[in-house]
């Protein structure tokens, strides 16, 4: 589909979306080409609704996040992103930037995977881009990796795309698609464990991971594995090996990092306790497989008809009330008017 705003104004609504096999690590920092295929399920959780308009009179671009005004990095990252939506579209005008993300405060999850997907569909439009999906999910990557995943909804593979050939070609190859899937009714039970910042951001994070972990290599190359192998169960429909292939690959990836240099270390006690809980699930029959982020909070993927008797089993190693049932969700769209 073409995305085209009218009046230099548009809006958009995107959700985040969690890996099953991850992405960690890029290849070339600037273009955000990763090391390796990525593959994840969008959420129908807190969307993040982003409006664009452009104001030719404007100085500079205003940002509000929630309300207040983007400052620092958060600012950086988008005022950086505007600026490349500026060059292609060959206009110099600013724009005014409203984005209202729906996570909870505190809650663990990351919201720049729905953020960036967000402001490039809205971004796009207003500057009159007309961009197909393809080229949204690459340009959504230039905002932040995991963001080029989040176009789709409910499964999507992250091509990391082709070296052979000038930047511009390794820029074209990187971009995410759906992925066939039959139907598993997957849910994804997220326990939130902890709802602190992060001890250290997942950018800085998986650079250092890949600079001076000596498991990164290895990791990167058996996860080009795992995705194939995802793929033909997500396609045949084989849960138990679609939760097996998750839960190694994030066990594999949190390996890399801690084996880095100083060592990066997001899981926390209370994420072995869910891990435990998650084992002894698949003790008792409940298919269950856990997957973890640049923090310690889990994931766990069940299918929708276990989701309450896993929410159940997870809850007492979370504070009351933060466990969240999340089903597959939409794909990044722009909204009427
Ligand atoms: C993922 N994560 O695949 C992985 C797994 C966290 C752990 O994508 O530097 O915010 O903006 O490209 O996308 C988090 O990293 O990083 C992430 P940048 P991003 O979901």
């Amino acid at each position: 589909a073409t995305e085209r705003g009218s009046g230099g104004r548009a809006t958009a609504v995107a959700h985040p979306n969690i890996a099953l096999i991850k992405y960690w690590g890029k290849r070339d920092e600037h273009l955000i080409l990763p090391r390796a295929d990525s593959l994840s399920m969008t959420l129908d959780l807190f969307p993040t609704t982003t409006r664009v308009h452009l104001d030719p009179e404007a100085g500079h671009d205003e940002v509000t996040l929630n309300g207040r005004p983007a400052e620092g990095e958060a600012l950086r990252r988008v005022v950086a992103f505007l600026n490349l939506v500026r060059k292609r579209a060959g206009l110099a005008s600013k724009a005014v930037v409203a984005s209202e993300n729906t996570v909870p405060t505190g809650a663990g999850l990351a919201s720049s995977a729905s953020g960036f997907a967000a402001l490039a569909v809205a971004a796009a439009a207003a500057y009159g881009l007309g961009l197909d999906a393809t080229a949204l999910s690459r340009l959504a990557r230039r905002g932040s990796g995991s963001a080029a995943r989040s176009l789709f909804g409910g499964f999507a593979v992250w091509h990391a795309g082709t070296d052979s050939g000038t930047a511009l070609q390794a820029d074209l190859s990187s971009y995410a698609e759906p992925v066939p899937v039959s139907d598993i009714d997957p849910a994804l039970v997220i326990a939130v464990v902890d709802a602190g910042p992060k001890t250290i951001p997942s950018r800085a994070a998986m650079r250092r991971t890949v600079e001076t972990s000596p498991l990164y290599e290895p990791w990167a190359v058996s996860s080009g594995d795992d995705l194939r192998l995802m793929r033909a169960a997500l396609l045949a429909g084989d849960f138990e090996t679609v939760g097996e292939i998750t839960e190694r690959n994030a066990l594999g990836m949190h390996a890399t990092m801690l084996a880095a240099r100083p060592a990066v270390r997001y899981l926390s006690p209370a994420t072995l306790t869910v891990l435990d809980r998650v084992l002894r699930l698949r003790e008792d029959g409940v298919p269950a497989y856990a997957t973890m982020d640049a923090g310690p909070n889990v994931k766990v993927l069940c299918r929708r008809a276990d989701a309450e008797r896993v929410a159940e089993a997870v809850r007492d190693a979370a504070p009351s009330g933060s466990v969240l049932v999340a089903k597959a969700g939409p794909g990044a769209r722009l909204l009427p008017g």
